[in-house]
């Protein structure tokens, strides 16, 4: 029996990590820790080790599919649906314009660095603003904080240096996603620690990362910008803060001093229910502990809960009033690799325009944004009728029936559509609604790069590869046997020849992120003649690397290279500031603190609150129903806390109801001490189609339900309130008034 162990990389979640992956008989048959790669050393978790049972999937689909006059479907060749894909998309651009056609990128662009980025080229090619992706139901505060406060071109503090670390409704140790370099976040804070390191979290649940935690708040849902307010507060009445830093670089410090002077500790503490004294233990272990190196991040606990672009901001505020960026003569701590090279500065690059501009759309007068357009009002995009009307939607490995909000709506946006093309590895809930499922190739049958996971640090600090690391590995198993699988590129360089475009594809998104290259971006025509490899257009996008790319090939287990980057002095003329004082961001502090928060408080209705977390086996949907993954458990618990169940009746594993203002779901309950007494937590992107409530024990419960898009959000992204959400639970069957 032939079998070969090859280094690869697994592009699950944005650690990216490096594994051994072992192919027996032309199959994918284990995926393991790498011991010689000098990053991960050998790490992985239990998604990476079960990518054989991932690619070997028996619902995995090995062809593509088209829906049939009666709802059922029959297996199409890939060039027959880009034919009939494209003469639909021609059509629908003679009649309606190209505004009716509309992409929505999920979770699942991650692995294929070149899908994402020649989707958007292909949407810029026919001339449609209407491109989405999963940022702006997800964190786009980041972006929208970013431009408001502008960038530190030195860079982020190295965790491994630091002394106190702040995180925010934020659980690394579980997501990857941020603070604790996601690279065996386990082992980074356990190396922390030893070393001395004072971590601070809050969060409502004692989640696995809070557990670790020299300071725990464990608060109401949603108060966290009350909470970094009255820290900054603190900080600032006991002058903790870096008045040398703030004199030199930073503008707006006196108009933030005046808006948090409100959140006094007794203010705070009231309103977000913790201690006085730790809250006092929080910013004087943040802001005077040790070295005084160390930052703060915020995760989508803290994000969805409404203010999610003054929370990311007060997370920058103070960070920068403690003055804790990487400064002059110390080491880069996130040198670009596959990325161009660039010079870091101990200097500010001054706030920019980050919203308001660009597209309008004809509903909540939203537009586009730095984070990109406000996917959370598409749904209503698409059925709201006349001129500029969506009628077509692409989708890229996502799955906005079980991950967008309101899922009633979002239903009824996806059936109106004339054409609804998915690219999914399975007849996800959308592809369920979908006139063509195109079956893309999978991980290990494409080759791989670092270059996304190092990419993500321009996107908010305290995210990407803290080492001048990079890895590239070409494909490892063929397709398998029989199948017609098409890379999602190919797919839309398919759709581009046939409709006689001609694309401009772009190595890597602008953002906040191309302004710090030190090489333009490198920009290759695509249309009819072209005629290239994915590791032809790998090789295109690395042209500017500051490794190249055959080099960090010439690596196959990964290489940490020897780059010495080092922080230079700021330019003799440069007058730039970071804004701790932006006026719409303080206005709305303001707001928060006129706010009647009793009203929000008040639990006669709806006694619970509702709040998001992660699944260590599973990325949002993918995977759900793997039992490799689910292991006998293929739903998703409302967690609760054991006295609370208790004065509810409620034993682990009974049938719930859980109603917000919106709607009502059915789901599986499960003590869980971990939580505060007056809060549940549920894992979202489970469930099936709304009118398969019933089946919650085999697929879970679909959080967005719960959720409407249109009564509570934020005004700039869209983003409606995904946390924090009011709720009453009673057993399933009964009714109730909490
Ligand atoms: N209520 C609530 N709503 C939320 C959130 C929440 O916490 N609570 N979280 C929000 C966040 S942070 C996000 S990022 C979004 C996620 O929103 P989405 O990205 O839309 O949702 P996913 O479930 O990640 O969709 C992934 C899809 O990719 C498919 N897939 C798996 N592997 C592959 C592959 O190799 N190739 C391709 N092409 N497809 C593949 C899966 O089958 C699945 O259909 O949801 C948001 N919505
Ligand atoms: N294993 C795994 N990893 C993932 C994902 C996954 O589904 N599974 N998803 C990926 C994606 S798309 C994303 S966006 C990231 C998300 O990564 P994170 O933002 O780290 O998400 P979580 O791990 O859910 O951590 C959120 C924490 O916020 C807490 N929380 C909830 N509400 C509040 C609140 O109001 N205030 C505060 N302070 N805390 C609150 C929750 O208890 C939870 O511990 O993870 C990525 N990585
Ligand atoms: S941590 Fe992320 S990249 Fe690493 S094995 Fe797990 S899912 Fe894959
Ligand atoms: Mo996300």
């Amino acid at each position: 029996m032939p079998q070969t162990t090859h280094p690869g990389i697994c592009r699950i979640c944005s650690a990216h990590c490096g594994v051994l992956a072992t192919v027996t008989d032309g199959r994918l048959t284990k995926v393991a820790g790498d011991p010689d790669n000098p990053m991960f050393k050998g790490y992985t978790c239990i998604k990476g080790r079960a990518l054989p049972e991932i690619h070997n999937n028996p619902d995995r689909l090995l062809h593509s599919r088209k829906r049939l006059p009666d709802g059922t479907y029959t297996a199409i060749g890939s060039e027959q649906a880009m034919d009939e894909i494209a003469a639909a998309l021609q059509e629908l651009i003679a009649q309606h314009g190209p505004r009716s056609v509309a992409m929505y990128l999920g979770t699942n662009g991650l692995p294929y660095p070149a899908s994402a980025l020649m989707g958007n080229a292909f949407m810029r090619g026919i001339e449609s603003p209407m491109f989405f992706t999963a940022n702006t139901i997800d964190q786009p505060g980041k972006q929208i904080a970013l431009a408001a406060h502008g960038h530190w071109l030195g860079g982020d503090v190295d965790f491994h240096e630091a002394d106190s670390w702040m995180l925010v409704g934020t659980n690394p140790l579980v997501s990857k996603a941020i603070g604790i370099p996601g690279q065996n976040p386990s082992q980074n804070l356990r190396a922390a620690i030893e070393r001395g390191m004072k971590l601070i979290v809050i969060d409502p649940r004692r989640s696995q990362t809070a557990a670790r935690a020299a300071v725990h708040l464990q608060p109401r849902p949603g108060e966290d910008v009350t909470i970094l307010a009255g820290i900054i507060h603190i900080i600032i009445d006991r002058q903790w803060h870096d008045p040398a830093f703030i004199d030199e670089n930073v503008a707006g410090f006196d108009d933030l001093a005046r808006a948090v002077a409100g959140f006094t500790p007794a203010y705070v503490a009231q309103r977000a229910d913790v201690p006085e004294d730790q809250l006092r233990d929080a910013a004087e272990t943040f802001a005077t502990y040790g070295t005084k190196r160390g930052m703060v991040n915020a995760g989508t606990g803290a994000n969805f809960a409404l203010h999610g672009n003054l929370l990311e901001y007060l997370c920058l505020c103070l960070t920068t009033i403690c003055g804790r960026w990487q400064r002059a003569g110390e080491r880069v701590t996130r040198p670009n690799t596959l990325m161009p090279a660039f010079t870091a500065k101990a200097q500010p690059h001054p706030p920019y325009e980050g919203w308001g501009y660009g597209e309008r759309l004809r509903v909540r007068g939203l537009t586009d944004t730095v984070a990109g357009m406000p996917t959370a009002a598409l749904a209503d995009e698409i059925l709201l009728e006349g001129d500029g009307q969506v009628k077509a939607l692409i989708c890229i490995g996502g799955n906005p029936m079980a991950a967008w909000p309101d899922q009633r709506k979002t239903k009824r946006a996806l059936e109106s559509l004339e054409l609804l093309v998915t690219l999914d590895t399975e007849m996800s809930l959308t592809s369920q609604l979908a006139d063509y499922v195109i079956a893309p190739m999978m991980q290990m049958e494409t080759p791989a790069m670092t270059m996304g996971s190092e990419l993500i640090k321009y996107y908010t600090s305290g995210t990407g590869i803290p080492a001048a690391y990079g890895q590239y590995v070409p494909r490892i198993v063929e397709p398998p046997a029989g199948s017609d699988l098409i890379e999602e590129w190919r797919f839309f360089l398919g759709l581009t020849k046939r409709m006689g475009l001609e694309l401009w594809f772009v190595n890597f998104f602008g953002g906040g992120g191309g302004r710090f290259m030190e090489s333009p971006p490198v920009v290759l025509p695509i249309n009819a003649e072209t005629d290239l490899t994915t590791e032809e257009l790998f090789a295109q996008m690395c042209s500017t690397s500051r490794i190249p790319l055959d080099e960090v090939r010439s690596h196959p287990h990964g290489k940490i290279f020897d780059v010495d980057a080092v922080v230079q002095e700021r330019d003799p003329d440069c007058a730039d500031r970071l804004d701790v004082g932006n006026t719409h961001m303080l206005d709305e502090l303001n707001a928060v603190r006129a706010e009647n928060y009793a009203l929000r408080q008040d639990v006669s209705e709806f006694p619970f609150r509702l709040i998001p977390r992660r699944h260590q086996n599973f990325i949002n949907s993918s995977g759900t129903a793997l039992p490799a993954l689910h292991r006998g458990k293929p739903f998703n618990p409302l967690y609760m806390h054991p006295e609370a169940m208790a004065g509810l009746g409620l034993q682990s594993g009974a049938a719930v109801s859980v109603t917000s203002g919106h709607d009502t779901v059915a789901a599986v309950v499960e003590a869980d001490p971990t939580l505060r007494r007056d809060v549940v937590a549920m894992h979202h992107a489970f469930g099936g189609l709304p009118e398969e409530d019933a089946g919650f024990r085999e697929h879970g419960t679909n959080v967005g339900r719960l959720v409407p898009t249109d009564t509570e959000y934020d005004p700039v992204t869209g983003l409606p309130r995904q946390g924090d959400i009011a709720v009453r639970v009673c057993a399933h069957g009964e009714t109730s008034t909490g």
